[in-house]
C-alpha cells in the first residue's frame, strides 16, 4: 500500500535548493495542494528573481518567469486575460516581493486583484549570496549588515501582513512557517484556503512563510529551525492577519 508519495503537480527532478533550504517544503505544499484541488492542469504559476527563480522547473503545472519583483503584475495581466479559466499563484522571496516589487506587491492588494501569493520570507536575499533584505532583523548579520542590522542606519524590517492588513483591498493574508511538522501542517492549511479563496472568486490572498536560509545564516539545518523559533516568530507573529470572509461572517 502507497501511503506517502510525490504529488503530481511536483516535478521529479532533484532540486538545486541548499542542505537544509525550506523551498523545497513549500514547493511540495503547493504541489499537493493543485493536486487536491485538481487545479494543476489550469493553473499558471509566476517565477520569481531569487533561489526560487528556477520554480519553473520544478511544477508540473504552466510557469511563466516574471522580472524581479514583478510577478503580482504579470500574475494580473494572465488572470485577467481569462479569470474563469485560469487560477494564477505567485511564489515570490522577501527581496522579489517585499523590496524590488513592493509597488507591485501593495497595488495588487490594494486592487483585490484574484490571485494567490505564496510568499517566502528568509529574512535575506539568498541567491545574491547574503545581503540584508527588507525583512533582515535589527542586528541581523548579513554581507552588506556585518555588524548586525543597524536601524538608525538601515532603518526597520518590513512586516508585510500587518503592512497589507491596513488596506481595504486584500481578501485574506496569514503568516505561517515550516520550522516543523505541525506548523507545516498550518502551513498547508493556510495555502489550500489561498487557492480556494481564488477558486471562488473571493479575491487577493497572500501567505507569507516565515522560512529559513541555513548557508546564508551560517547555521546548520537544524539551528536555522531553531533560529526562525526563536529569533523570527517573535519579530514575525504567526497568525490570520485579514480574512474578510471571516471578519463579515461576524458581523
Ligand atoms: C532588477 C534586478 N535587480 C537585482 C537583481 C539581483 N538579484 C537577484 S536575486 C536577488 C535577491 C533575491 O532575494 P529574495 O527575493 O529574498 O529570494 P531568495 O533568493 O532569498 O529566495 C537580487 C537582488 C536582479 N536579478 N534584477
Amino acid at each position: 500500500m502507497v501511503v506517502f508519495d510525490k504529488p503530481h503537480a511536483l516535478a521529479d527532478v532533484p532540486m538545486h535548493y541548499c542542505p537544509g533550504c525550506t523551498h523545497g517544503i513549500i514547493h511540495r505544499l503547493v504541489a499537493e495542494v493543485l493536486d487536491e484541488l485538481g487545479i494543476e492542469g489550469r493553473t499558471i504559476g509566476i517565477a520569481p528573481v531569487g533561489c526560487s527563480v528556477m520554480a519553473y522547473d520544478y511544477f508540473n503545472c504552466d510557469m511563466i518567469e516574471a522580472a524581479h519583483g514583478r510577478a503580482p503584475a504579470v500574475a494580473t495581466g494572465v488572470k485577467r486575460a481569462d479569470p474563469d479559466k485560469h487560477i494564477v499563484f505567485t511564489y515570490q522571496g522577501d527581496g522579489d516581493l517585499a523590496s524590488i516589487g513592493m509597488a507591485e506587491t501593495v497595488h495588487a492588494a490594494a486592487r483585490n486583484e484574484n490571485i494567490t501569493v505564496i510568499f517566502v520570507n528568509n529574512a535575506i536575499y539568498g541567491m545574491t549570496g547574503g545581503q540584508m533584505a527588507p525583512t533582515s532583523l535589527p542586528g541581523q548579520v548579513t554581507q552588506t549588515s556585518p555588524y548586525g542590522r543597524d536601524v538608525k542606519h538601515c532603518g526597520f524590517p518590513i512586516r508585510v501582513c500587518e503592512m497589507l492588513s491596513e488596506l481595504e483591498g486584500p481578501e485574506y493574508l496569514e503568516r505561517v512557517t515550516v520550522n516543523s511538522v505541525k506548523n507545516i501542517r498550518a502551513a498547508k492549511k493556510a495555502i489550500k484556503k489561498a487557492f480556494q479563496n481564488q477558486i471562488e472568486g473571493k479575491g487577493f490572498s497572500l501567505v507569507e512563510v516565515v522560512s529559513s536560509c541555513p548557508t546564508n545564516w551560517g547555521m546548520t539545518p537544524q539551528a536555522a529551525l531553531q533560529w526562525i523559533e526563536e529569533k523570527m516568530l517573535p519579530y514575525y507573529p504567526l497568525g490570520v492577519y485579514k480574512d474578510r470572509t471571516a471578519e463579515e461572517a461576524q458581523v
